[in-house]
Parts: C-alpha cells; structure tokens; sequence
C-alpha cells in the first residue's frame, strides 16, 4: 500500500470544536500526491470547514472514482465512510447511499478527467436529480494520475507541458451543473483557502445538489507558461464575484459592511448565506445571470471565482421521490411488509 499512517498520539492541549473533536481528528492518511499538488490544499480546506461546522467525522460518507483528486478523500477525514469507486461512477454510488441513508453528509470528490470524461453522463444526471451532497471537482486541466494528457476541461490554446496546443472546446463544469440543475454552483481555487472554507460550509448546508469547482493546479503536469490552470494564471486571471463571511445562523452584521454591499440568502433549512458582494451587479439567485456572468468573463480569459448561484427553494431527490424519513437498514418487517389488505388495496387500484 502506498501511503503513510499518522500517528494517532494527539498532545492534550489541541483546542476541541462543540462536539469534543481536535482539528487532527479531521484528519487521514499522509498525503502520497506530488509537493505543492492543488489538491492536498483542497483537502485541507475540507478538514478545517468540517471542523469548525462541528461535523461529527462519523457522520460523513465519503465517495470519489479514479484519479489523483479521487484518491485524496484517503488524506482527509479518516475517521469518516468511504468508498472509492470505478472511475466516472462516483455519482451513481453516491446517490444509491444517500437513498439508502439521507442522514449522512454525503461528500464526492472527482477531477476533471473522472467527471467531465468518462464520468460526464453520470456528472449531468446526478445533478439533475438534486442528490443532496457537496460535489468537490478538483481541476487541474489534465489526467494527473496517467501523466498529464490534455482533460476535457483543458481550455483551446492552453499548451502542455511538452507544447502540444490543445485544440479541443472546453467544458466549463460550473456551466454545466448550472444547466443541469444544480441549486448551488460556486468555483474556487486551491490557492485561496480563505474563499474555499467558507465556500464548503456554505455548500455543506445547502439541501440539494452543491456543486464546488475548484482549480487546482497541477504541480507535475499543468503548471508551466501557456497552462490557463496554473497557479500563476489563475492568479493573475482570478475575478471573485463575492465572499461569503458567515453562513451559520442569522447573526446581527458587525463587521465592515457598507450599505448595500451585503446580500443573504436564506435557505430551506433556515440557514442564512450572507455574501459580500465584490461585483454590485451579479444577483446570485438569478441562474441565467449566472450563466451569463460565467460566460463573459471566460471570454476575457477570466477565471470567475465564488458563488455563483444558490436557490434558495431547492428540493433534494428524497422529497421528488416522498421517500421515507429512516434510513432503509432501521425499517422493520412492519415497515417493509404492511400486510395483505394494503397489497389487495395497491393491487385493486391497479386493475
Ligand atoms: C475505466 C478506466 N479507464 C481509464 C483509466 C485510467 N485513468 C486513471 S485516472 C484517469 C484520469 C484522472 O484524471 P482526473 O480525474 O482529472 O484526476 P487527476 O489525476 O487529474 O486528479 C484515467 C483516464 C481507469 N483507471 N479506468
Ligand atoms: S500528478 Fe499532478 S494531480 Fe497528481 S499528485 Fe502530482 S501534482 Fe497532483
Ligand atoms: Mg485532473
């Protein structure tokens, strides 16, 4: 096996969150991928939101398929379920979980190559369904694992690393989730942890399919000149829409707020997004805008980073389907067997 255990010896002073945990008990594996990996940073964003939301680690179902951003839900949250699946095939595994059990967070984690390639069709379905879970894709712009070949999230003209020009349209995920359905897209970068955590948390509340693209630059294969998903590019190219500040509860403003400058959202669960606005013009629940927003910068060669849209009316797979609230392993045969008069009665509205 390639990776390296912890040690579990924690020192007795680390500050505990509400529900008694130490930030190391977020933690997993030591990391295998390449020094400097975007992804590695990713994954440190994902500990510290679990953390400070108070998560408990057995209350999470982990999912990823194949690839180096899929093989990271080892290096986070190892006291957590897992399950990593064939490549591409995240999406259906997990909405077959969350089915089975709706009281877990479900978790995926993808990158381009796994979601946008072989994954696409399960990419655009799970989407549209609105399985409530945070949907991590790690871009980085090329197959990471299998030494760099061109991703189909690779933009026209960017170059790789031997000077190949890659001449192929890109997907832009984000555009896609949005058309497929998803009722929050946001986009960070690996390299803005401070936008990241909060971008996480916020998605983590929401009830129905939260999508998270994150560039993630690609250290061994993706992050020379003429790369659009190098760290270098991104942050001369990166244009943040907005900041979320705080997303628990409906806490009086305190803070540097100008008038004006605040939007919240408030979600099903009661929950209150509360965005700073950079751009005064993009209204995050505005799903049209938000395509359009996507668009225009992408045509300047812009990377727009934050929320991008969050509906705040979403509805998850279980309340389309009316299924019930106990997850299926806690249902007794007087559950699962209501007896011969109700199957006459199903079976004489048939006829
Ligand atoms: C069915 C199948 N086809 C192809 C592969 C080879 N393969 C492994 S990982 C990968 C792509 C990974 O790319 P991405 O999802 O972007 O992850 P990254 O390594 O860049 O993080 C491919 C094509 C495989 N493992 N299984
Ligand atoms: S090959 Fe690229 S994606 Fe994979 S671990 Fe190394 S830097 Fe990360
Ligand atoms: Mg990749």
């Amino acid at each position: 096996m390639t990776y390296i255990a912890k040690p579990k010896l924690h020192h007795p002073t680390l500050p505990t969150n509400r529900v008694g945990y130490t930030r190391r008990d977020y933690e997993g594996k030591i990391s295998t991928l390449c020094a400097g990996c975007g992804h590695d940073s990713i994954s440190a964003a994902i500990i510290q939101a679990c953390w400070e939301m108070n998560v408990e680690p057995h209350r999470v179902a982990k999912l990823s398929g194949i690839g180096c951003s899929s093989k990271t839900p080892d290096y986070f949250l190892g006291n957590s379920h897992g399950f990593n699946t064939v490549h591409g095939r995240m999406p259906s595994v997990l909405t077959g979980a969350n089915l089975a059990n709706r009281n877990l967070l479900y978790l995926g984690v993808s990158g381009d190559g796994d979601s946008a390639s072989i994954g696409l069709g399960q990419f655009a379905h799970v989407m549209r369904r609105g399985v409530n879970m945070v949907y991590v894709l790690e871009n980085n712009g090329v197959y990471g694992l299998t030494k760099g070949q061109f991703s189909a999230t690779a933009d026209e003209g960017s170059r790789s690393k031997r000077g190949v020009v890659n001449m192929d349209s890109p997907i832009d995920t984000a555009s896609l989730a949005l058309i497929m359905g998803a009722t929050f897209v946001a986009r960070g970068f690996s390299g803005d942890k401070r936008q990241l955590v909060p971008l996480i948390k916020a998605a983590i509340h929401h009830q129905g399919a939260a999508f998270i693209d994150v560039i993630s630059p690609c250290v061994a294969f993706n992050n020379h000149a003429g790369s659009t998903k190098s760290y270098d590019y991104v942050r001369e190219h990166n244009d943040a829409v907005n900041r979320i500040d705080f997303i628990e509860g409906r806490s009086p403003i305190t803070a540097d707020y100008e008038e004006g400058e605040v939007v919240e959202i408030t979600q099903h669960d009661g929950t209150v997004l509360r965005l700073r606005k950079i751009d005064e013009d993009h209204d995050p629940t505005d799903k049209v805008a938000a395509l359009n927003y996507i668009q225009e910068h992408q045509a300047k060669g812009e990377v727009v980073t934050g929320l991008l849209y969050a509906d705040p009316r979403a509805e998850d797979l279980h309340r389309h389907l009316k299924t019930v609230e106990a997850p299926l392993n806690a249902l007794g045969a007087k559950e699962l067997c209501p007896g011969s008069a109700v199957l006459e009665k199903i079976n004489a509205s048939l006829r």
